[in-house]
């Protein structure tokens, strides 16, 4: 067999190998506060951790040293008590292997899907010279809503990892919790004051109106019932290490299932609460409602199900006849996934695609279809899933903060 030869690159073999990058936002201090995952060009399940997608909504807080660090249990319950690492070390731990998607992960298709026009694309990376200009006219007051429509914005924010902690329900076990508890608030240590042009952009106007919390922590309340779920765990560490900074140590709580917005990052407090806090997080922004003044609006919670195809892309068109793969990542909020069906005569007809295994409850998996074709022309390629629980994509509908999007986005290749 002829060799190339292979000069210096003693770790990672050959020098031209594919390997995806992280694409970063800093603040005016050089911090990272937000990261896009390179979704598309990953293999396999778990989400290398340097590229696992960040998101900080507030002011990135200065890391702490875990023997700096304790949380407080306090609220309803029967002893307040602090818990170091260490004394979370000493409960029966469990490890808990989920995908993270943050609620505003491809928001932009949404509006595409339901007015047309240029497709957004999902291997767009941040545009971060765009961005730049819109954080300079949100600060100097004369952004308008057609400035808020920065391409590529919203992609990437989705990755899945293995999450190693115990239970929360374990440390509220401690605690005893009093009858008539109905939320565990989490509370991180980082502060700030929530970003205008985030809602701005959320919203996709500069003409709805802003609460006007002043500097505050971020917090999620969940309700009692989420709290107590063996999967939803206090974590220490992500991927077989302890967890890095920006995502969250010494610890953070994992809720399998539930948006990104849920997993409290940076612990300091779990207070148990008898009935349902005003906060931000969650009934300000993360609600699904149809205009800021719906009466309606609810917190957003479970994810949907979702199928997202990896290959072949947009950008791949032209593809000669013949045989391709079409294959990608299903995921789904609530249960395994049971099902994936590919069409490529934009859903006229669907076949079942096969599923690798393991099909675990949290984890996405990874699913192909080879299609055949022969004739040239513009083919349209979807997917669709199904989970154990019955559930058919798409199940979010268009809400105005436009999260939690589930939709199907076609592919579109000419075969020539
Ligand atoms: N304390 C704290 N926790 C937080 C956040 C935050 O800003 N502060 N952001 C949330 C959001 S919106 C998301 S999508 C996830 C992102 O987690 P990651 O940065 O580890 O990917 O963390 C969540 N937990
Ligand atoms: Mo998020």
């Amino acid at each position: 067999m002829p060799q190339r030869e292979i000069e210096g690159e003693f770790l990672m073999g050959w020098p031209d190998r594919k390997r995806p990058a992280l694409t970063e936002r800093t603040d005016m201090e050089g911090r990272v506060v937000a990261a896009q995952a390179p979704v598309l060009d990953l293999e396999g399940l778990i989400t290398p951790t340097d590229l696992s997608y960040i998101h900080a909504q507030l002011e990135m807080p200065d890391p702490i040293h875990p023997q700096d660090w304790s949380f407080s249990v306090t609220g309803e319950v029967e002893h307040l008590v602090q818990f170091t690492l260490e004394d979370l070390q000493k409960l029966p731990g469990r490890t808990v292997r989920a995908v993270t998607e943050c609620a505003g992960n491809d928001t932009d298709f949404f509006d595409y899907l339901r007015d047309g026009g240029q497709k957004p694309s999902r291997a767009s990376k941040w545009d971060l010279a765009a961005f730049a200009r819109l954080r300079e006219m949100s600060t100097d007051g004369t952004m308008q809503t057609s400035d808020l429509d920065v391409p590529g914005g919203f992609m990437g924010r989705l990755s899945a990892g293995e999450f190693t902690g115990v239970p929360l329900a374990a440390v509220l076990e401690k605690a005893g919790v009093k009858p008539g508890a109905v939320s565990v608030r989490l509370e991180g240590f980082d502060r700030g004051k929530p970003d205008d042009l985030v809602q701005y952009r959320s919203a996709g106007t500069t003409d709805i109106e802003i609460a006007d919390t002043g500097i505050i922590n971020y917090g999620k309340a969940l309700p009692m019932e989420k709290a107590l779920h063996p999967d939803t765990i206090l974590a220490w560490a992500q991927n077989g290490e302890y967890l890095r900074h920006v995502h969250g140590a010494p610890v953070r709580l994992i809720v399998p299932g539930w948006s990104g917005n849920w997993w409290v990052k940076w612990i300091q407090e779990v207070e148990v609460m008898d009935h349902m806090p005003d906060l931000y997080f969650q009934t300000h922004y993360f609600i699904y409602a149809d205009s800021p003044d719906d009466p309606d609006g609810e917190m957003l919670t479970t994810l949907g199900v979702k199928a997202v195809i990896t290959n072949p892309r947009d950008e791949d068109s032209p593809l000669p006849a013949g045989s391709h793969s079409v294959r990608g990542l299903a995921w789904s909020g609530r249960g395994a996934i049971s099902g994936v069906d590919v069409s490529a005569d934009g859903g006229q007809t669907w076949q079942q695609a096969h599923i690798e295994e393991p099909r675990e409850r949290w984890l996405w998996v990874r699913w192909s279809y080879l299609w055949e074709v022969e004739e040239p022309g513009q083919y349209r390629i979807m997917a669709r899933a199904t989970d154990e629980e019955g559930r058919v994509q798409p199940q979010t509908k268009w809400n105005f903060q436009r999260k939690h999007f589930d939709g199907i986005v076609p592919v579109d290749v000419a075969i020539t």
